[in-house]
């Protein structure tokens, strides 16, 4: 097995941005539980996101989310996430809140509808310019709850045709990023329920068209890891949205109902290539924190992607092409569950410690006053929510 010190490279090489809305209120379609100190504004959630970076190093960009982080001045935001040292990172194109996409969005028969969708995803693509951003991701809520409710296949032409305008209207550094999920808010048919279908459409649109793997989104059983080698294998895998999945989308923290999966899906990253020097995929984690504490849940979660991302960086590669070129089932095995079981939290206590960074970043986090101080000085205006 390698050494810890041999793997510190490619761990250095691990990004992972945080997603705004994991700072405001949020719950179930029952109760959204208020907490004290939640941001006000994307400033406010900006801040927040810094907070995690400072404590882990992992995490240098924030996601957001329009028009639930819609501002004035998208360049004052860019400055001010500069200056708190992360950046903007991916944003989110949001078409399941508005009335008029009841029956769906881009896939819509409505013409003026889709006109509609389409011109809020190029907006997107402004606010981009502006904050400097390279993804703009897209998840849909299109789908049908009834067979017959419409055709299906029409709806995959209007989407290819949506998502060809969308596209025309990024840069030349700039992708997009298409995201399936197999169920919700439909229930018989989505329109883009899988990661095939998503390839299908990125292929058609160019190079600059990658998918989304978000890990809430796959039937029970599905075998996550070979989705990711597959993706990667074909150049396509654009980026993760990370959460857990004990049941279906959750979006509590990741690894958090599964470590070993997590372990698995990114050994295949490092296997294929994903976490190589200039790699493109961006880890994200799409989460909402209902009844813990919003920063350190955050901390948690990244420090379990690069938890499992040691351990992944840790398999003896060679003994293990080795053991699978000799048939030998159980010395493969063994390899694997070998990597799997290091317990690598000193070692990376160690690596944050020579890096200026809390050993325990959570602990630090608890000490450093930040959780009283946005509990005195948030007070007034509106609190950010699922929604705003
Ligand atoms: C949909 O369930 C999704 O995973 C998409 O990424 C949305 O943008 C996000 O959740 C909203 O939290
Ligand atoms: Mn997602």
């Amino acid at each position: 097995m390698p050494t810890f010190a041999e793997i510190e490279g490619a761990l250095e090489r691990l990004a992972i941005e945080v997603p705004s809305w994991a700072y405001g209120n949020s719950g179930t379609r029952f109760k959204v539980f208020a907490q004290p100190g939640v941001p006000r504004d994307p400033f406010e959630k900006v801040a927040d996101a810094a907070e995690v970076n400072r404590h882990t190093g992992l995490a240098q960009s924030i996601a957001l989310h329009i028009p639930w982080d819609e501002v004035d001045d998208f360049e004052r935001l860019r400055k001010f996430a500069e200056g708190l040292g992360v950046r903007i990172g991916t944003i989110n194109t949001n078409t399941f809140q508005d009335d008029d996409y009841k029956l769906g969005s881009l896939c819509h028969h409505d013409q003026g509808v889709r006109a509609k969708a389409i011109a809020h995803m190029r907006r997107c693509v402004d606010i981009m310019d502006a904050t400097g951003s390279r993804d703009l991701k897209i998840w849909l809520p299109d789908g049908t709850n009834y067979p017959g409710q419409a055709d299906l296949r029409d709806r995959q032409e209007r989407l290819a045709d949506s998502l060809a305008q969308v596209y025309a209207r990024l840069g030349p550094h700039q992708r997009l990023v298409l995201e399936y999920k197999f169920f919700e808010p439909a229930f018989y048919a989505t329109d883009v329920p899988d990661w095939g279908t998503a390839y299908v459409h990125c292929a058609a649109l160019g190079d600059r068209a990658v998918v989304c793997l978000d890990t809430g989104h796959h039937a029970p059983g599905t075998n996550i890891e070979f989705i990711v080698t597959q993706l990667l294998r074909l150049g396509r895998l654009g980026a993760f949205d990370f959460n857990s999945r004990f049941y279906a989308d959750d979006d509590l923290m990741v690894g958090a109902a599964d470590p070993f999966q997590l372990f698995r899906i990114m050994y295949e990253v490092v296997r294929g290539g994903g976490l190589d020097e200039g790699s493109q995929i961006c880890f994200m984690l799409d989460q909402c924190h209902n009844i813990e504490e919003k920063i350190p849940a955050q901390i948690r979660s990244v420090l379990n992607v690069q938890e499992m991302t040691a351990r992944a960086l840790l398999v003896d590669r060679s003994a293990l092409a080795a053991a699978e070129l000799e048939g030998d089932v159980l010395g493969a095995s063994a390899v694997m569950m070998d990597a799997f079981y290091t317990d690598v939290r000193s070692d990376l206590a160690e690596w944050r410690s020579s890096r200026g960074l809390p050993s325990d970043p959570v602990a630090a986090y608890r000490c450093s006053g930040y959780a009283d101080r946005i509990v005195v000085e948030r007070v007034g205006g509106t609190q950010a929510g699922w929604g705003a």
